[in-house]
C-alpha cells in the first residue's frame, strides 16, 4: 500500500512554536502559562505544552472581541465576505498541514481528515462567506449578537470551529472561541491564518483549557451569545447557569440515532452505509448511526454479512492511508466506552468483535457489535461515543418508528429501503434534526444540522445556521412611505 503520510511539516510548525503556545488575544499571541500537555493518542507521544485560559484570560479576550465588534460589524457584507472567502483559501492552500496536524491531534485517520474534515471546514467558509453581502437583504432588521462565546468538542477540531466561527463572522459578530482541551492544535493553526490574511484584530479570538475556562466563558457578563457543542451533561449545565441571564444560548448535545433497514433495501449499501455511520471517526460522532433497528425477515442474514465486513476493516496508524479505524481521542474516552460495554454485557448483552491485534500502545478499541438487547440495555439507551454498534430488529415499520423514538435524543435518523412511499411515510414520523434515506452522513454547509429534545436546539448550516447569529430589532426611525 501507499506509504504513511509523514508528520514532518506538522511537526517543524509545532518546533516553530517552540512546542508551546498561548492565546490568541486581540491579534497577538500571549506567553504560554498555565500549561498542560497534548498528545498523539496513537502514540502516547507529547506533541506541544498547551496553556489554561483562567478567568483573566478570557476577560482579556472577551475586551478584545468587544473593542473589534464596532468596526467589524460596521464593515459591508461584502468586506466581510471577503475575509471569509481569504480564510477558505488559506484552509486549502494549507490543507495537507491541517490535515496531518488533525490526525496527530486527535488519532483519526488521515484519509478522514484530508478527505473530509479539512475541505469541509474549508467549505463552511466558502459558503458563509457568499452569505456575507446577502444578510441586509435576506435579513431585514436584524444585527449582530455582539461578542460570541463558543465551545467546541474534540471529535472533529477544526469542523466544529468552522461551523461555529464562520456564520458568526459572516453576521458580524466577533468571537472568542475555545477548542477542547485534547485538541485545541488545529484552532490555534487557525489562529494563525486569521493572522496571515490580515482579519482586523480582535475579530476571532482563541482561548484554550479545559472545562473551567469554558466555565469562565459561560459566566462573563459581558458575552452576548453562546455556542456550545458537547456533552448533554455540560449542556444543561450551560444551560441554567445562562437562564437568569440575557444571553443567548444554542446546543448541540449528543445523539443515539437509529439505523433503520428494511426488509426490500439494498443490502449492501446498507451495510457499506452502516459501516460509515458507526465506524467513521471511530464512532465519537454525535450524529453516529449506533442503533441499528433492522426487519426482523432480513436479521440474520444482515448479521452475517455485517460481521464479515466488519472482520475487514483495517484498524491501526491513522497516519497510514489505508487504515479505517484510528486512534479514539483519549484515554478516558476509551475507558468510558470500555466501562459501558463491561456494563451491557453484565446486563446480558452479547459482544462481537473481529478477530486480530490492536496494538499495545494507543487509544485503539476494536469495532464492536452488540445483540441480544432489551430496550432497557444501557448500551440501548445510553451515548457510547465509540466504535461500538447496538442491534435489535422489528416485524413492523410501526414498530421501527416506535423503537426508533424511544430514546432521550434526536439528533439524526437514517432510513434504508427501495420503497420510496414507505420511506416518505417514515421519514417525517422520526423525531430527529435530520434523516437521511439511503444514504448517511451527508452534511451541507447549505443545509441547518441540530437536534430535537436532550440532543439540544439550534440549527448550524443553511439560512437557520445564520439565523442563530443575528437577533431581529424593531426599527422605531424607519420613515413612512411617500
Ligand atoms: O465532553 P464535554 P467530554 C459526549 C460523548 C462523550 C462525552 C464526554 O458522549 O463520551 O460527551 O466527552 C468544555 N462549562 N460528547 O467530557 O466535557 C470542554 O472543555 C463550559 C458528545 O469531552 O462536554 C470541551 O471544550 N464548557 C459531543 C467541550 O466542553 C465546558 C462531543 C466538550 O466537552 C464545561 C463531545 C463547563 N462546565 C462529547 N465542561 C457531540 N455532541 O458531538 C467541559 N467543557
Amino acid at each position: 500500500g501507499p506509504a504513511p503520510e509523514a508528520p514532518d511539516q506538522a511537526l517543524d510548525w509545532l518546533d516553530s512554536h517552540g512546542r508551546a503556545f498561548g492565546h490568541f488575544i486581540g491579534g497577538k499571541w500571549t506567553k504560554p502559562a498555565n500549561t498542560f500537555t497534548t498528545d498523539n493518542p496513537a502514540t502516547g507521544e507529547i506533541l506541544a505544552q498547551i496553556s489554561a485560559a483562567d478567568a483573566g484570560d478570557v476577560d482579556k479576550a472577551v475586551k478584545a472581541a468587544r473593542k473589534a465588534l464596532k468596526e467589524w460589524s460596521a464593515l459591508s457584507g461584502f468586506e466581510r465576505g471577503r475575509y471569509l472567502y481569504a480564510i477558505a483559501r488559506a484552509l486549502q492552500k494549507h490543507a495537507r498541514l491541517f490535515a496531518v496536524l488533525e490526525t496527530l491531534d486527535n488519532g483519526k485517520p488521515i484519509r478522514e481528515s484530508r478527505d473530509l474534515d479539512i475541505p469541509l471546514a474549508a467549505r463552511h467558509f466558502y459558503h458563509h462567506a457568499g452569505w456575507a453581502p446577502l444578510i441586509d437583504t435576506q435579513f431585514p432588521s436584524h444585527v449582530p449578537y455582539g461578542v460570541c462565546g463558543q465551545i467546541i468538542p474534540w471529535n472533529f477540531p477544526l469542523l466544529m470551529l468552522a461551523w461555529k466561527i464562520a456564520p458568526a463572522l459572516a453576521a458580524g459578530n466577533t468571537v472568542v472561541l475555545k477548542p477542547a482541551e485534547f485538541t485545541s492544535l488545529t484552532a490555534l493553526l487557525f489562529a494563525e491564518i486569521c493572522e496571515r490574511i490580515g482579519l482586523p484584530k480582535g475579530v476571532v479570538n482563541i482561548v484554550t483549557g479545559a472545562g473551567e475556562t469554558g466555565e469562565a466563558m459561560v459566566s462573563h457578563d459581558d458575552i452576548d451569545k453562546i455556542a456550545f457543542t458537547g456533552s448533554t451533561e455540560v449542556g444543561k449545565a450551560i444551560r441554567s447557569v445562562t437562564a437568569g441571564t440575557g444571553k443567548g444560548l444554542s446546543l448541540e448535545l449528543g445523539g443515539k440515532s437509529p439505523y433503520v433497514v428494511f426488509e426490500d433495501a439494498d443490502i449492501d449499501s446498507a451495510i457499506e452505509g452502516l459501516v460509515d455511520a458507526i465506524w467513521f471517526n471511530q464512532g465519537q460522532v454525535c450524529c453516529a448511526g449506533s442503533r441499528l433497528l433492522v426487519q426482523e425477515s432480513i436479521k440474520e442474514l444482515f448479521i452475517a454479512r455485517l460481521k464479515r465486513r466488519m472482520a475487514t476493516l483495517r484498524l491501526g496508524d491513522p497516519m497510514d492511508k489505508a487504515v479505517d479505524i484510528g486512534a479514539m481521542v483519549a484515554p478516558v474516552q476509551v475507558e468510558r466506552v470500555r466501562d459501558l460495554m463491561q456494563r451491557g454485557a453484565a446486563e446480558g448483552a452479547t459482544i462481537y468483535e473481529p478477530d486480530g491485534e490492536v496494538p499495545s500502545v494507543g487509544c485503539f478499541v476494536k469495532p464492536a457489535l452488540v445483540t441480544n438487547v432489551s430496550p432497557a440495555n444501557s448500551l440501548v439507551s445510553e451515548e457510547i461515543f465509540g466504535p461500538v454498534l447496538v442491534a435489535m430488529s422489528f416485524r413492523t415499520p410501526e414498530e421501527a418508528v416506535a423503537l426508533a423514538n424511544n430514546t432521550r435524543y434526536g439528533l439524526a435518523a437514517t432510513v434504508w429501503t427501495e420503497n420510496v412511499n414507505l420511506a416518505l411515510d417514515i421519514a417525517p414520523k422520526l423525531k430527529a434534526g435530520v434523516v437521511w434515506v439511503n444514504g448517511t452522513n451527508n452534511f451541507d454547509a447549505a443545509v441547518g444540522f441540530g437536534g430535537y429534545k436532550e440532543s439540544g436546539f439550534g440549527r448550524e448550516g443553511g439560512r437557520e445556521g445564520m439565523a442563530a447569529y443575528l437577533k431581529p430589532v424593531w426599527m422605531k426611525d424607519l420613515k413612512p412611505a411617500p
